[in-house]
């Protein structure tokens, strides 16, 4: 490096390399800076005398509060955050907001601390042991005059033997009341819901990934379906292609519903063989670093959609693909569930399965969209669409067996085509297309060879 020419060129390819490399991990997890900015959004909605505290659910698996995760990226149980925007002094360390942490370790889940990218980035936070919690805790909650929580994940608990009703969140409140009388207690829950609707560049990275990541695990179904196989068998071919991709996990229970089952919309036993013509809804999600796709599509197990079958299906993709097509910036959401199933009713009546646009609910029980993110169902308080909320689409029709005034060649059929849209700012984008969606290219990639036969040694 002696010709100081090729010694700047040498630093400008450095700084270059070196930002593709964040810019490449950026994609693979959510950044600590992004954790510190989520919660400085929280702590500037509090005014100077509150404070807000959450913590980490000691209820494990699906169904807990994730707002605790989502303005820490912890996933330690027994963790709470502290969040006093007036500021504590901590043995001669000012701090606004406090991590507490469990320390030492436990033969059955290790490190307490748990996975703790934080202590590298913890900005503006400070991370503490959680010994310490009661003493700084009652120094900061005796000084606050409103206190911030997160609903309480459940309501009551309901013990079947004494065939009582412990309530959770009012003998919460009691306790809290107790100790600290002068305490006026808010509920967080809206101000938290409000930012987690919509997604940071970060977010929308790790869902694109994921959906990403289900696509091809469907389009490996779509290869290996065929009679003879039960529901399991895909499930398995799904789930494997999940976490043989980096997936942690299925956001939800995979649905893999054939035949009559494709009607059972939450259904997840999967334990049918599946027969000569029967389709086959295949709802399913894969979570990467905590974000979840949610993706369905419904295939002819032979490989071959029925006349019957094709009638419907055209249906169910049309009022996919139109109510998609309309999603941008300034739409109300309920004109949105409405387009829907205004498609799916017009087809319907063309078909004469349905006389009365009112009454397409017999047919389409449910609602056509939801927001998706580190939940499944994930938060909304929204009426109008708005770039960075990234929800679903997924009409479909369900014609019971033995339906009353419907051509018996309908029945029994349930076939639903989900999709994840993402808003931009010029309209929208579809995050799943890689999926094959219309009946001559989902035909077709049945036709390729899959694992469908590999038998197990
Ligand atoms: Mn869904």
């Amino acid at each position: 490096m002696k010709n100081p020419v090729s010694w700047a060129r040498f630093s400008l390819i450095t700084i270059l390399l070196t930002a593709l490399f964040f810019e490449v991990r950026a994609t693979d997890a959510i950044s600590a800076a992004e954790y510190q900015l989520r919660r400085d959004r929280v702590a500037a909605a509090l005014d100077s005398h509150a404070v807000a505290l959450l913590s980490s659910s000691t209820i494990q698996g699906r169904g807990r509060d994730l707002n605790f995760y989502y303005l820490t990226g912890c996933k330690s149980a027994n963790a709470m955050l502290l969040m006093a925007p007036r500021g504590v002094d901590v043995h001669g360390v000012r701090a606004t907001q406090f991590l507490f942490l469990p320390s030492g370790h436990n033969v059955y889940s290790g490190d307490l601390r748990g996975d703790v990218p934080l202590t590298e980035a913890p900005g503006a936070m400070i991370i503490v042991d959680k010994k310490k919690y009661d003493e700084i805790s009652r120094a900061v909650l005796s000084a606050a005059k409103t206190l911030y929580v997160p609903a309480w994940p459940q309501n009551y608990l309901h013990d079947p033997i004494s065939d009582k009703r412990f309530f959770i969140e009012r003998d919460a409140k009691k306790a809290l009341a107790e100790k600290y009388p002068h305490l006026q207690i808010k509920s967080l829950t809206g101000r938290m819901t409000q930012l987690r609707q919509i997604k940071s560049q970060q977010e929308i990275q790790l869902l694109r990934k994921a959906a990403e990541i289900t696509a091809r695990a469907l389009c490996e179904a779509m290869r290996s379906a065929e009679p003879g196989l039960y529901e399991y068998d895909l499930q398995a071919i799904i789930e494997f292609v999940f976490k043989r991709l980096g997936a942690e996990d299925s956001g939800f229970s995979s649905i893999l519903g054939s035949g009559p089952n494709a009607l059972i919309l939450h259904y997840e036993h999967n334990r049918r063989q599946m027969q000569p013509g029967d389709l086959v809804v295949m709802d399913v999600g894969a979570q990467y670093e905590g974000y979840g796709a949610d993706i369905t599509r419904t295939i002819p197990v032979s490989g071959r959609f029925t006349p019957a079958q094709r009638d419907l299906y055209e249906i169910v993709l049309k009022a996919n693909l139109e109510t998609t097509a309309m999603m941008q910036p300034g739409v109300p959401y309920k004109e949105v569930e409405a387009k829907a199933a205004a498609i799916v009713a017009e087809g319907l009546i063309k078909l004469g399965l349905l006389q009365d646009a009112k009454e397409v609910k017999k047919f389409l029980p449910h609602g056509v969209s939801h927001p998706i993110g580190l939940e499944t169902h994930d938060v909304f308080n929204f009426t109008v669409l708005e770039p960075g909320q990234v929800l679903t689409i997924e009409p479909g029709i369900y014609v019971p067996e033995n339906a009353p005034g419907v051509d018996p060649r309908y029945w029994g059929i349930g076939i639903r085509i989900e999709d994840d849209v993402l808003i931009t700012a010029q309209g929208h984008e579809v995050l799943t297309n890689a999926v094959p969606r219309t009946i001559a290219d989902i035909e077709k990639r049945m036709k390729e060879k899959g694992l469908g036969q590999v038998r197990i040694k």
